[in-house]
């Protein structure tokens, strides 16, 4: 073989073991480059006798033309390779199935919320509101609380530090005292929403939600509570044959008050475990709205009377849905929220 041989067969050698455009580059540059082999090849042309530097310079050139094509084939497989690996790296399955959205759903005891909120429009109950953060006249003045009442201590309420004399309610009763104060009887209506109290255990959580009611009118009677509010746990638990008893109690916004205790839902009143083994459980609390309150809203006490009472929708839920422990509803693990879509 030729040296010039030799050299297009090393060339393309080389470039067919090169996977790289830029390096492919700077290898055509030690052949075909300004001090390239077969340029420095060409440039020793002038030092041949004239009648030998013809039939040479036809054998470089055809080397270095060789030398080219063998380059440009090398520089079309790599453009190819690099095309194909790009195609596959952005490859589309459009027949994939899609991989969807995950739903939503409502906080368990939204949706306790939600089923009172029905049950009480279905009987002529407005669904009233108000603000969380509120002044001592409507949580407490308002609701015939004496000034030195130990819910009124720092131990029970969160004060706001800034702001003299505000404070998260209690509980929803202030935004009943606000739609008494703007409207006239008869009222019926119920109040949910979030409370709050200086408390946290397995069953207290410091923010928690309560859902007041409230019927004022010339001739509304304590039956009327209890007719009202046994109806309203019948539908809620789904037990025509649920029964509710009255114990006398005290409230300062209500007079007479009465614990309203209803039959264990678990085993029927028979006595178990969740009812420790009494086969009641505590749900509410009520009573005849007392005078002093309407008084203090402007109602005329002697025309109108009426009953208020308050339960909890997160131990309405619990029992509802078989959970134990309160804090789980509000911990905001969504290994346990999902289970309620
Ligand atoms: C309980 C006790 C109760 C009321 C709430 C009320 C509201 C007004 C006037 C009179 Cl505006 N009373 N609310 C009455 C009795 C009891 O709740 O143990 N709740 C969980």
């Amino acid at each position: 073989m030729t040296d010039l041989e030799q050299l297009v067969a090393q060339a393309t050698a080389e470039f067919a073991g090169i996977a790289d455009a830029a390096a492919l580059e700077q290898a055509k540059a030690r052949y075909l480059g300004k001090s390239g082999t077969v340029t420095e090849l060409l440039k020793g042309l002038g030092r041949l006798a004239p009648e030998e530097r013809k039939l040479a310079g036809a054998t470089i050139n055809g080397a270095k033309e060789r030398i080219e094509t063998a380059l440009s084939t090398r520089r079309e497989a790599l453009r190819q390779a690099a095309l194909e690996a790009q195609l596959r790296a952005e490859a589309l399955d459009v027949t994939l199935p899609g991989r969807g959205l995950p739903t939503g759903g409502l906080h368990p005891v939204t949706r306790t919320l939600e089923r009172i909120e029905a049950l009480f429009r279905s009987i002529g109950f407005d669904v009233a509101d108000g603000p969380e953060i509120e002044d001592d006249f409507h949580n407490f003045t308002a609701l015939n609380t004496p000034e030195n009442h130990p819910a009124r201590s720092m131990h029970d309420t969160f004060y706001l530090e800034n702001a003299p004399g505000l404070l998260l309610r209690t509980h929803t009763s202030p935004i009943q005292v606000r739609y008494m104060e703007t409207h006239k009887p008869p009222i019926r209506i119920i109040a949910p929403g979030r409370v709050y109290r200086v408390d946290s255990d397995a069953t207290h959580s410091p923010m928690f939600h309560q859902v007041e009611g409230l019927w004022i009118d010339e001739d509304v009677s304590f039956a009327d509570l209890k007719g009202v509010f046994t109806d309203f746990l019948r539908n809620f638990f789904e037990k025509p044959e649920l029964r509710t008893r009255f114990r006398p109690s005290f409230f300062p916004f209500t007079e007479p008050s009465a614990e309203i205790d209803m039959s264990c839902v678990f085993c029927d009143g028979n006595g178990c475990r969740v009812c420790s083994h009494t086969g009641w459980l505590e749900i509410a609390g009520s009573g005849m709205v007392h005078p002093n309150v309407l008084k203090a809203v402007g109602i005329d006490s002697e025309k109108y009377i009426g009953f208020a009472f308050g339960m909890g929708p997160d131990r309405l839920t619990m029992l509802r849905y078989g959970v134990n422990d309160l804090r789980l509803f509000f911990d905001g693990d969504l290994r346990f929220l999902s289970q309620f879509k």
